[in-house]
């Protein structure tokens, strides 16, 4: 039974060619607040670009702090092109080019153009004497830019966190934050507003709201918001049947998060018949959560239109392949015991984690692995065990057909270890490495020819 759902997995893969990723997906840099777009059948993130604040730059040391923004794009979800920056603090004319201020952001497409919407402070204060945050829209003839920011933030508006929705009948709406979440109707030029802000009504009262992001769905219009319910915030949704609402509070998309980190930021993608969850979590950066790192997750909704509560995963989304340095620190599964992951140095965290397997029987599983229609000939993995030790190597389940066995040397530092593969599969497995004696193994990554 197991392994009929594993080939009808296999061939709907295959058929619908969606890949997918590892989460974090950007692992190079800080990203947090992502807005994923599908535009020109690839899907495009919009993200904040988090770094660790300079000295004597920024608000203070211990808060957000960002200089500029990236664009990412990938079209199977696994391999993403960072097109580098597209909108920096110091381009703008009317951004305090010392605020380090270039929050959450957003980007939508009209009539071939692509309008990327960002909040940041003000260098000088409005008509109405206020400084604070403004949003401005940068324009591209590409998703990739190049942007050109337009010298004025939009009138009317202060806040942060801008969101727009462009409706079946044409009409754009922004959504914002400003301790309530607010909407107005945009003119057809996209850089003005329509009608007069409202505050959306019927959401919670009490704890910290914002984040704003709407989409439409079979005729229901969902808000989605981060908010603060207990003491972090957590992903919340309400529905209604028009993007001004009235909304009813519906549920919870994303409970806090696991790793503590306070804020959370999100977007709905529909990309090849599959819905997607943009957010972000602290894991480069578990001992400060303003430096953030976006992630993915398969979202999925129920018959009556409610969406299906997601739970964060380090394995994220899809296919990855067997030739390819798989990092199975990113793991579906493990075993309750023995089996753990810790960064490879706590200090450069970039670098990634390691999978250490301590107990005999310990074993870890990374699911959707592609073996490609070839033979298979070895395994390799980076590995490091003081005492030397061995792995099995299994496919499927724990105690699926064992592919190979791979002899650990004894060792005090990193090694490239290799071992047949003895019996060869084709297509889409799961991949399970058993610790199979008492002494413990570090694992870096696993691969195969
Ligand atoms: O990234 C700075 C702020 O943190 C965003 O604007 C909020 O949505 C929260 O994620």
């Amino acid at each position: 039974m197991k392994n009929f759902k594993l080939l009808i997995l296999s061939i709907l893969v295959i058929t619908s060619g969606l890949g997918f990723s590892q989460n974090p997906i950007v692992r190079n840099q800080f990203t947090a607040d992502p807005t994923a777009r599908v535009f020109n059948n690839r899907v495009f993130v919009f993200p904040s670009h988090d770094i660790p604040t300079p000295d004597g730059k920024g608000l203070r040391k211990d808060w957000f702090c960002m200089a500029d923004y990236h664009v990412f794009s990938s079209e199977n979800l696994t391999d993403w092109k960072d097109h580098g920056m597209i909108v920096s603090q110091n381009k703008v004319a009317w951004v305090d080019s010392s605020s380090y201020s270039m929050w959450a952001p957003d980007c939508i497409e009209r009539n071939g153009k692509y309008y990327f919407y960002f909040p940041a402070n003000k260098t000088v204060a409005d008509a109405n004497g206020r400084k604070g945050f403004g949003i401005g829209v940068a324009i591209a003839d590409k998703p990739e830019g190049p942007y050109v920011p337009l010298p004025e933030p939009i009138k009317g508006v202060n806040g942060i966190d801008p969101n727009v929705f462009i409706d079946k009948d044409g009409q754009a709406y922004l959504f914002w934050s400003m301790g309530n979440i607010m909407v107005a109707k945009l003119k057809d030029n996209m850089t003005e507003l329509a009608s007069e802000p409202l505050i959306i009504a019927n959401l919670p009262q009490k704890g910290l709201k914002e984040g704003p992001f709407l989409f439409e769905r079979k005729g229901i219009y969902y808000l989605t918001i981060p908010h603060v319910e207990n003491k972090i915030e957590r992903l919340e949704y309400a529905i209604g049947d028009n993007p001004m609402g009235p909304f009813k509070m519906t549920g919870v998309v994303m409970d806090e998060s696991p790793m503590n980190c306070w804020t959370n930021h999100q977007s709905f993608v529909e990309y090849k018949g599959q819905w997607y969850l943009f957010y972000h979590q602290d894991a480069y950066s578990p001992k400060f959560d303003k430096n953030r790192s976006i992630c993915i997750d398969s979202l999925f909704f129920s018959a009556d239109g409610t969406i299906r509560k997601v739970t964060p995963t380090l394995r994220g989304v899809g296919v990855t392949s067997a030739f390819q340095e798989i990092q199975i620190d990113r793991y579906s599964s493990k075993s309750e015991t023995g089996s753990s992951v810790a960064f490879l140095d706590s200090i450069h965290t970039f670098n990634g984690w390691k999978t250490k397997l301590e107990s005999k029987n310990a074993w870890v599983q990374y699911n959707t692995v592609d073996f490609g229609q070839e033979k298979l000939k070895k395994v390799q993995l980076k590995a490091l065990s003081e005492n030397g030790s061995t792995l099995q190597i299994r496919l499927d389940r724990a105690d699926g057909p064992v592919i190979s066995e791979v002899k650990v040397p004894k060792g005090t530092s990193w090694d490239t270890i290799e071992a047949k593969v003895s019996k060869s599969q084709s297509g889409i497995h799961h991949l399970i490495v058993v610790l199979k004696d008492e002494n413990p193994v570090e694992i870096d990554w696993i691969k195969f020819e």
